[in-house]
């Protein structure tokens, strides 16, 4: 989809000025605004209110030095974000990504991203995103617990339950959220819901560490009911083989699809008879192995080097759940004429514009990762309201929130993309149902 609306070209030149070097920033922007030509058109006062401009301007950017002692007495510095980007409608609420590939532009990216997430969720929740260059992998327990009381030192002086809330993304999973809690408790000397994903002797929600892939697979089964099918027997591709992929499998076997591959960073892995989960848990999970160990147990799987290459297997439902832009054109092309229906998306932004572009074209259903993924900061959401209540919720209870939330999500995208005469396409729907909740909050907050 193009963009033709004129303030909206005009505007996109502006933040691709002010963002240079920021790729994955301005891709963000200009699929949300492609997105949201019909609502220029139609809503004049939010243009009026600003809403645009502001929309696109972080509140606040936060970047620090991250200083710590690695296991030879070595001092290592890494470098810290956290981007205050949205709080219209909820205190800022996004995870923290821990990986070398990080930098302002990822961070934004996932900041911006989440704005209309969150705001999907229903929940009140603005959109921030933070995170570090510093790789957890391959560093001790005793490392990766200094650098984390190191980046929450600083951290800590500027965010709070009721001003900006983080969680877990890439990297940054229960262990690392728990010596993050631990310090700032310690410096702040209360005991608040200031992070989510926390552990459940410590305020943590049951579902949290399940609910962006089983959310996932709520939301895709939305879709598929929507359009007369379902995960009943179908043949599922999932990459990655972290939090979002590993429940992803479960939640899509347990409603009777047969999921075949899963992968890292430097391979996959393929499996006809189905994925044994409790194998890949043990690796990933317990032993924090390499997705290529699972051949030792599996002998009948095989294992193939290059994550890229997960594409080519046939399948009917492909749910990408690792990085941004891991399927391109020539992998959308291949998931087409391998017969792929469906792409729902576990990761942020896994699809390049390209990508998405072949998807629409070859009428493939697509669950847009703002509207997919939002299982996890919705359940986020609720381990808030748990710990404002000082109660603890059983899992049923909360998976049961949990799936009406990916419901209404799907409605919404659903009944957005049919309002603004784009029936089928969940990505406008998602762009413009997320946006006017924040944009109406905007324009009635005053220009802010
Ligand atoms: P994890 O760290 O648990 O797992 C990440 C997985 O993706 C690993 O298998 C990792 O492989 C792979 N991966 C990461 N970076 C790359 C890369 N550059 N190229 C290829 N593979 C890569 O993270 P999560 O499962 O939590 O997150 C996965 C995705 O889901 C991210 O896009 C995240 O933003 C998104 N997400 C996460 C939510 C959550 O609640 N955790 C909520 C919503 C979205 P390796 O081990 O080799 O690095
Ligand atoms: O991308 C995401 O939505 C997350 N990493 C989860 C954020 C959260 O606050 O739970």
């Amino acid at each position: 989809m193009a963009l033709k609306n004129q303030y909206l070209i005009d505007l996109l030149e502006t933040v691709k000025k002010r963002n240079a070097g920021e790729p994955e920033f301005i891709q963000a922007v200009t699929e949300v605004f492609e997105s949201l030509q019909p609502v220029v058109d139609k809503r004049p006062d939010l243009v009026e209110a600003g809403v645009f401009e502001r929309i696109v301007e972080p509140e606040r950017q936060i970047m620090f030095r991250v200083p710590w002692v690695d296991d030879n007495g070595k001092v290592q510095v890494n470098r810290g974000f956290r981007v205050q980007f949205n709080s219209a409608i909820g205190p800022y609420k996004g995870g923290i990504r821990l990986h070398p590939s990080v930098y302002l532009g990822i961070i934004k990216f996932l900041g911006f991203e989440q704005i209309f997430k969150n705001s999907l969720t229903t929940l009140p929740m603005g959109g921030g995103k933070g995170g570090s260059d510093f790789d957890p992998k391959g560093k001790s327990d005793g490392e990766v617990m200094r650098f984390c009381q190191s980046f929450m030192t600083e951290l800590s002086k500027h965010i709070g339950a009721d001003c900006d809330v983080p969680a877990g993304d890439i990297g940054t999973g229960g262990r690392e959220i728990g010596y993050m809690f631990g310090q700032y408790k310690r410096l702040r000397n209360e005991f608040t819901g200031v992070l989510t994903g926390k552990g459940l002797t410590y305020g943590g929600s049951l579902t949290r560490t399940e609910a962006t892939g089983y959310g996932l697979c709520y939301f895709t089964n939305e879709m598929l009911q929507a359009n007369g099918s379902s995960f009943e027997g179908k043949t599922v591709v999932i990459s990655g083989s972290g939090n979002v992929a590993i429940y992803a499998t479960e939640k899509a076997q347990s409603y009777g699809a047969k999921v075949v591959a899963l992968s890292d960073s430097n391979g996959y892995i393929y499996d006809a008879d189905g994925i044994k989960l409790d194998i890949v848990k043990e690796i990933k999970e317990v032993k924090r192995g390499r997705i290529k160990e699972y051949v030792d147990a599996v002998p009948t799987a095989t294992y193939t080097e290059g994550c890229k290459g997960i594409w080519t297997i046939p399948c009917d439902i492909a749910l990408p759940c690792a990085t941004q832009n891991e399927i391109d054109k020539e992998s959308a092309e291949i998931l087409v004429k391998n017969g792929c229906k469906v792409v729902s998306e576990g990761a942020n932004m896994p699809s390049t514009p390209e990508a998405i572009e072949t998807y629409l074209a070859n009428g493939i259903l697509y669950g847009p990762a703002k509207a997919a993924n939002a299982g996890g900061v919705a359940t986020s959401g609720l381990e808030m309201s748990q710990n404002s209540e000082r109660l603890s919720w059983t899992f049923e209870e909360v998976d049961a929130k949990l799936h009406g939330i990916m419901k209404s999500i799907f409605k919404a995208c659903d009944d957005a993309a049919k309002e603004y005469g784009m029936e089928g396409n969940y990505m406008a729907g998602a762009n413009i149902a997320g946006f006017l909740k924040v944009a109406e909050a905007m324009k009635a907050q005053g220009c802010v």
